[in-house]
């Protein structure tokens, strides 16, 4: 008798030990905090707002937003992530080429389609993106959560151009961290001047530079057709943003937190790219109806034939960087031939 009684009271004892210990788990809630290279209302912003509103609609977690501008400039954050000051980080691929090779990949000229339907198979089932980045990312301290895009990029100048030979000379902004983009606009004539987007504006306004690209809901958003006298469709880029976390961070989370973020990431990651396929018209409509003076250029095949052979030199060259480039830009052009297969 004495003996069941002792077997009864450690199973209820156990019991409570687990409940204890499963509440406190569940009852465990953290802030955790988020930079990004965007507004909350831009593409990197609906990301980050779908991520945080996931986070915090299934856990006791909450998500601080930083957006750009808040914690310095998008340049500091992949080291304050990596740091682990921050927890997550929205950074445009554009600012990551210098610190991570591969991403270099996003900014490659002429290689991206414009398709929007292609880019949606693309960022879904990319090998490239799903199996070959993220233990790359790891190298890096970061766990990548996603790649996503946001639209075709758009060229904007004082004046037009139509060859590279109009190019020379000019003073083009690209993205700080990125030299695969300083290699395009030599290779496309023009002279690249790297500078973090708290400088573009000013830049233009004392005609620093000569003209910049960006994606139209971008140059909408931020005047930049305001701000110069011609938008030219090269066909050359797409614009692309990516999300990580703090590697050390992610691996000491418990099993349940870690599902919760990939998670919170997949959510997001489906409704960026349902928004994603509309940016590029809502962009240009947009600059179209408020700006109707404002001068639109589409390249033709024939004058875009000598940037795509320039172009070729630039592909060359990221692959010559490491082993490593060439098997991740090889494994992209795979991705992308299925993608235009699965999408036509
Ligand atoms: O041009 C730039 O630097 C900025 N452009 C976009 C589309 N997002 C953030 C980035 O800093």
């Amino acid at each position: 008798m004495k003996k069941r009684m002792n077997l009864k009271a450690l199973k209820s004892l156990t019991a409570a030990v687990l409940l204890i210990a499963a509440t406190s788990i569940s009852l465990y809630a953290a802030e955790w905090k988020y930079a990004m290279g965007e507004g909350e209302s831009d593409p990197q912003g609906i990301y980050a707002m779908a991520f945080k509103n996931f986070i915090e609609e299934n856990s006791r977690h909450t998500i601080k937003i930083y957006p750009v501008g808040s914690l310095g400039e998008e340049t500091d954050m992949m080291e304050q992530t990596k740091a682990g000051i921050l927890q997550f980080l929205g950074q445009s691929t554009g600012y990551m080429g210098g610190t991570i090779p591969e991403m270099d990949l996003f900014t490659l000229p002429y290689v991206m389609p414009t398709d929007t339907k292609q880019l949606d198979y693309f960022f879904k089932h990319s090998k490239a993106i799903n199996e070959m980045l993220p233990p790359i990312f790891n190298e890096h301290g970061l766990e990548l959560l996603s790649i996503f895009p946001e639209g075709e990029m758009a060229v904007t100048t004082f004046e037009e151009f139509h060859s590279p030979a109009d190019l020379k000379g000019k003073k083009m902004r690209v993205m700080p961290g990125s030299p695969i983009l300083v290699e395009t606009y030599k290779a496309f004539g023009a002279s690249p001047v790297p500078m973090t987007w708290g400088d573009l504006i000013g830049a233009l306004k004392t005609n620093m530079v000569d003209g910049q690209e960006n994606p139209t809901v971008w140059i909408e958003a931020y005047d930049l057709d305001n701000l110069t006298k011609v938008l030219t469709y090269t066909g050359h880029g797409h614009f692309n943003a990516s999300a990580s976390a703090n590697k050390k961070f992610f691996d000491e989370l418990g099993e349940r937190d870690k599902k919760l973020i990939r998670s919170a990431a997949e959510h997001a990651h489906k409704i960026i790219l349902e928004e994603a396929e509309k940016l590029d018209a809502y962009g240009i409509g947009r600059i179209v109806r408020t700006n109707p003076d404002y001068k639109i250029v589409t390249l033709t095949e024939k004058e875009r034939a000598p940037f795509k052979e320039a172009a070729k030199a630039v592909q060359k060259s990221f692959a010559s960087k490491s082993a490593s480039n060439k098997k991740i830009l090889d494994q992209m052009m795979a991705d992308l031939k299925e993608a235009e297969a699965k999408t036509k």
